[in-house]
């Protein structure tokens, strides 16, 4: 713990640089190197889909063997398992949508999927489950019926929910890639959803900052729509140029002032004092060497940690002088300010 944060992020944030439009780059690191680089980088959790832990093809009995041997490594690091989530968008069954698509096939495999994750959840002793619906939008939008999709959509977490009755679901949602659109685009979407399933007090949020800039939104403010809700469960920091593909750029590197009200926000709500992991989804730049492919994850705690610095040294009492005398020119300098380090 380091000035009262936790960090987290999950191995997929740490790869080989392939995309879609080009092989890998680097070599992987080993799954025990990457809780090395964890360890080592004074991180507290590691977040995991399903199949990071896990071949979940394997029997109940292989699954539990396999699961309690990573949680050793884990225990072994003194590092913590913040979240499972069910990776169910990649099946051939699931080429078009899981728990929305239109063939009843997918949508039960996503639901035994995710039953399988939850059991993998328990097993490593993580309590929250992350959803985030890949493919559950559309390319054409009367090959789908949108109304539908939210219906089943409840019906999927109802299952879930009743499945296990102690998991919390963080959904994550994002507005399109790989999808055009996504039927439950933002956070507002996805609590309105909530509302209807069978238990609301076991369902919240995680937002990631570069989802929240594609569709459109400032991530504090969709943090800050979360938290008076009380469902600001986690988060995903990173950042994103524009209205682009999904760039999970290293916290604070595009736009540091759009990271400080981040910030600013998480800590005036004492974000991570009910156990909330600040969580990164931060990808390697295609042209980093092996060696240095883990400094986006360094660099964006460090940011992180840096900009909360900043925000402590903030004069409160000034700040809201210039609110009460409607002054905001004189607070983006002020803040701005203090960005530059004068
Ligand atoms: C993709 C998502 C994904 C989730 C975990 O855009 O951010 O990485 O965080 O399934
Ligand atoms: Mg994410």
């Amino acid at each position: 713990m380091e000035k009262g944060y936790r960090f987290s992020f999950g191995p997929w944030n740490i790869h080989t640089g392939a995309d879609p439009f080009g092989p890998p780059v680097r070599e992987e690191f080993s799954f025990d190197e990457k809780l090395d680089i964890a360890f080592n980088l004074k991180f507290d959790a590691i977040q995991f889909h399903d199949d990071d832990i896990v071949d979940v093809n394997l029997s109940a009995s292989e699954i539990e063997k396999k699961v309690k041997e990573i949680k050793k490594k884990l225990d072994d690091k003194n590092l913590a398992a913040e979240f499972v989530a069910p990776r169910i968008w990649e099946h051939p069954l699931t080429v078009d949508g899981t728990f929305t698509s239109n063939n009843l096939e997918a949508r039960k495999y996503a639901v035994e999927r995710t039953k399988k994750a939850i059991d993998i959840a328990n097993l490593i002793g993580a309590k929250n489950l992350v959803l985030w619906p890949a493919r559950e939008g559309s390319y054409t939008r009367e090959a789908k019926d949108a109304k539908l999709a939210i219906d089943r959509f409840v019906e999927y977490l109802n299952s879930v929910l009743d499945y296990d009755k102690n998991i919390r679901i963080l959904g994550e949602m994002k507005p399109n890639e790989p999808m055009d659109a996504s039927f439950c685009p933002t956070t507002g979407h996805f609590l309105a959803l909530a509302s209807r399933t069978i238990d609301p007090e076991r369902v919240g949020v995680l937002i990631e900052t570069a989802h929240t800039i594609l569709a459109g939104l400032e991530p504090s403010d969709e943090m800050g729509f979360a938290l008076s809700f009380g469902k600001l469960w986690g988060i995903h920091l990173n950042d994103q140029n524009g209205l682009k593909f999904d760039e999970d750029r290293t916290f604070g590197v595009v736009n540091p002032k759009r990271a400080l009200s981040q910030v600013y926000l998480l800590e005036k709500y004492k974000y991570g004092r009910n156990g909330e992991y600040v969580g990164l989804d931060v990808k390697v730049l295609r042209t980093q060497k092996k060696a240095v492919s883990y400094k986006h994850l360094q660099y964006s705690r460090q940011i992180f940690l840096a900009l909360v610095d900043i925000v402590r040294s903030l004069d409160e009492n000034k700040l809201e002088q210039l609110r009460a005398s409607q002054d905001y020119e004189e607070i983006d300098y002020y803040i701005t300010n203090k960005i530059l380090g004068r």
